[in-house]
């Protein structure tokens, strides 16, 4: 996939109801790793996250706690700003649905979707889940409940519509030219039967609660939490003022989502902007859900995973890793704490942290410390070093298209071949045999370690500039514009440090 120039990536902006939990980390973390990638690529990238602080959910929970809504949200919008910092998530600007900028951008959207014609006044009677800030048909409920498993009640109000049920056939038009549009297919597929099943118009305010944005001009109502929401995309870039030079980044490039948003993002949110005349985002990417050992994660099982104590345990970088390698990218998962070890013993310290450490030892020992001077290279070192070249494109393809793990796949194929030239070369016997042709092999390790270092940017911030470190890359020249600058021989080297330690458990560690 061709490099683009700009790239506006969002999150889904989080409920503030509750503390940050793996899946926000998760969804968030693929945005970043993405961002920094294409960043590093020379892209201009504008990268977005937030929280969703309005609505019925978001009250109650003040509620529950005895403050008011919006001294509540001020406080646990805070954990996902706490959350970023922990997880090194490199966001351009955090968006909270409370700020003036945003109440402004809601407004206008509505006063823009009113004077297309495509809002009217009626009333709603019919059931809404509060914790999925939804409504139901009554004959979408299972056993009285909602698709979801959420509790739902009854409600009847006066509420404004947005007429849905105009767009269903502009809406399977547009996926029909835009087959990337929604991704992945499975989503897709699902996307276009829902449309294709009938769309009713849209309830859009709520009259009997107070904690949202007014209507303008008709302040008993507030707006539907989810149509305040979605705008947020457009606020961050400057709606309404369409003379602002951020603006420019509008129509977003992706809106990553998990799964149980995809309708929001890809049904009403493409309605609303048709219904706008605004330009539609190129991409809505639903990834999956993880569960945690096998058990569906929820607060009332307590089995919720705090991501802050699992970077306290494993270290940030390798929880990076992990999320993105583990699980193939819009596939349900299962976080278990045996395949999380597996994982760091395996890829990151057998793998790569010994290709590394081994190879900068070697030349430590044998090569006076300096990056060595190879002599002409055959066959083996040709094929290494292209196929740690070609790396750059093929990630780059495959996170373009949110196959986070194919990205990783490819990479750690080139660790595994890197690991067999070792083997095979045996530098440790060219030594004694050949000292002119180990420098040329511990010269083509050390190259392709440096473009491991480059890439490994991307996932593991921290471990990548050290890996850099180690090979004296200077800090302005890590971009992947120089990924193709080749180690200088006779650079001095420090000496090697362990990048990727072992995970040892506590216990084990005590006993030993
Ligand atoms: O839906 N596995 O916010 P939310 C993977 N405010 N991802 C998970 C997950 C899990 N078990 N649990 C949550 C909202 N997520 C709205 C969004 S956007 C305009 C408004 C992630 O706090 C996943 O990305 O309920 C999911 O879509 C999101 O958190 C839901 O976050």
């Amino acid at each position: 996939m061709a490099r683009p120039d700009r790239y506006y990536v969002t999150t889904p902006i989080y409920y503030v109801n509750d503390k940050p939990h793996i899946g926000h980390a998760y969804t968030t973390l693929a945005c970043d790793v993405l961002a920094r990638f294409l960043r590093l690529d020379g892209v201009d990238v504008h990268f977005l996250t937030g929280t969703d602080e309005h609505g019925q959910k978001v009250e109650k929970a003040a509620a529950v706690k005895g403050v008011a809504p919006q001294t509540f949200t001020d406080e646990v919008s805070q954990n996902f700003r706490t959350l970023a910092e922990v997880m090194n998530f490199s966001n351009d600007d955090f968006i909270r649905t409370t700020e003036p900028r945003h109440i402004k951008s809601a407004q206008a959207m509505w006063t823009r979707l009113v004077e297309k014609g495509a809002i009217y006044l009626g009333s709603y009677a019919g059931w809404y889940s509060v914790r999925d800030e939804a409504f139901y048909a009554e004959a979408e409920l299972v056993n009285g409940k909602a698709p979801t498993g959420a509790d739902v009640e009854w409600v009847e109000e006066p509420s404004y519509f947005f007429k849905l049920s105009a767009f269903e056939d502009k809406l399977l038009a547009y996926y029909d030219a835009n087959p990337e549009f929604i991704g992945p297919r499975s989503r897709r597929n699902e996307v276009l039967s829902f449309v294709k099943g009938g769309l009713k118009d849209l309830s859009i305010s709520r009259t009997s609660f107070k904690w949202g944005i007014p209507v303008p001009g008709d302040d008993k109502h507030i707006m539907y939490v989810w149509l305040d929401a979605l705008v947020n995309y457009m606020t961050a870039v400057g709606f309404p003022d369409e003379s602002d030079p951020k603006w420019s980044r509008w129509p977003a490039n992706l809106h990553m989502v998990g799964k149980d948003i995809v309708r929001f993002h890809a049904v009403y949110w493409p309605a609303f902007l048709m219904a706008a005349d605004l330009p539609l985002p190129d991409r809505v990417y639903a990834h999956g859900w993880w569960t945690n050992e096998g058990q569906k994660i929820s607060k009332s099982l307590g089995n919720v995973i705090d991501p802050l104590k699992l970077v306290e345990t494993y270290g940030l970088d390798p929880v990076r890793y992990f999320l993105l390698r583990e699980v193939p990218f819009g596939n349900d998962g299962d976080f278990s704490h045996t395949q999380m070890i597996k994982r760091i013993n395996t890829d990151l310290a057998n793998d790569l942290g010994n290709l590394a450490q081994r190879v900068l030892s070697m030349i430590g020992k044998n090569c006076g410390g300096t990056v060595p001077q190879p002599g002409p290279f055959i066959e083996a070192d040709h094929e290494l070093l292209n196929s740690a070249k070609a790396l750059r494109d093929s990630v780059r393809a495959s996170f373009l298209e949110q196959s986070f793990h194919k990205g990783l796949e490819d990479i750690w194929n080139v660790v595994s071949a890197a690991n067999r030239y070792v083997d095979e070369q045996a530098p440790w016997t060219l030594k004694k045999t050949d000292p002119a042709r180990m420098a040329t092999v511990l010269y083509v390790l050390a190259d392709v370690v440096r473009v491991m270092g480059f890439l490994v940017q991307a996932i593991m911030p921290a471990s990548g500039a050290k890996m850099l470190d180690q090979l004296v890359i200077a800090e302005d020249k890590r971009s992947f514009a120089h990924i193709d600058t080749a180690l200088v021989p006779g650079t001095p080297l420090p000496a090697p440090q362990g990048v990727f330690p072992r995970y040892v458990a506590p216990e084990e560690g005590a006993a030993q």
